[in-house]
């Protein structure tokens, strides 16, 4: 069965928990059990990861090649700061969505520039937890086609 990697970045496992306002109430563990949901019914396993460290995040994404269909990263700050990761995505053959739960061009400008973006094969930012739904369909459009 084909795979996909969901990769949550820094302090994601605080969602729910803190800032609701921002964030919505749902946790880390409700988005891994829908995109796991979702993407079952499509045909896809899923392997979900969160770190706290941009390093493991390097680490989880060259692993990545060759074993995965796709990868649905949320790089959290790491996304307005990390060459690190830029180059990471790039040097892998695995497409990548960014998504973001908020919209972060709606917030202070230090967000509203993403150096993991220009790597991806696009970003979904502003829809909720239902981003992380919207780049499983993409991923499943793509195995479809
Ligand atoms: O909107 C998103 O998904 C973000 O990637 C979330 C990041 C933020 O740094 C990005 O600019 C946009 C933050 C992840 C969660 O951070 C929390 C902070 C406090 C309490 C709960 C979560």
């Amino acid at each position: 069965m084909k795979k996909l990697l969901l990769l949550n970045g820094p302090n994601i496992n605080l969602l729910g928990k803190r800032e609701p306002d921002v964030y919505g109430s749902d946790t880390l563990q409700t988005i891994e059990s829908i995109v796991s949901k979702a993407a079952g019914e499509n045909g896809f396993e899923v392997d979900c990861f969160q770190s706290n460290h941009e390093g493991e995040l390097i680490d989880q994404l060259h692993e990545a090649d060759g074993k995965y269909f796709g990868v649905i990263f949320n790089p959290a700050a790491y996304t307005h700061t990390s060459i690190a990761l830029h180059d990471a995505i790039k040097a892998i053959d695995v497409p990548v969505i960014e998504v973001h739960i908020s919209n972060i061009y709606q917030r202070e400008v230090f967000r509203h520039q993403s150096m993991t973006a220009p790597a991806c094969i696009g970003q979904i930012s502003g829809f909720g937890i239902q981003g992380y739904l919207l780049a499983v369909l993409a991923f499943v459009n793509q195995k479809e086609s």
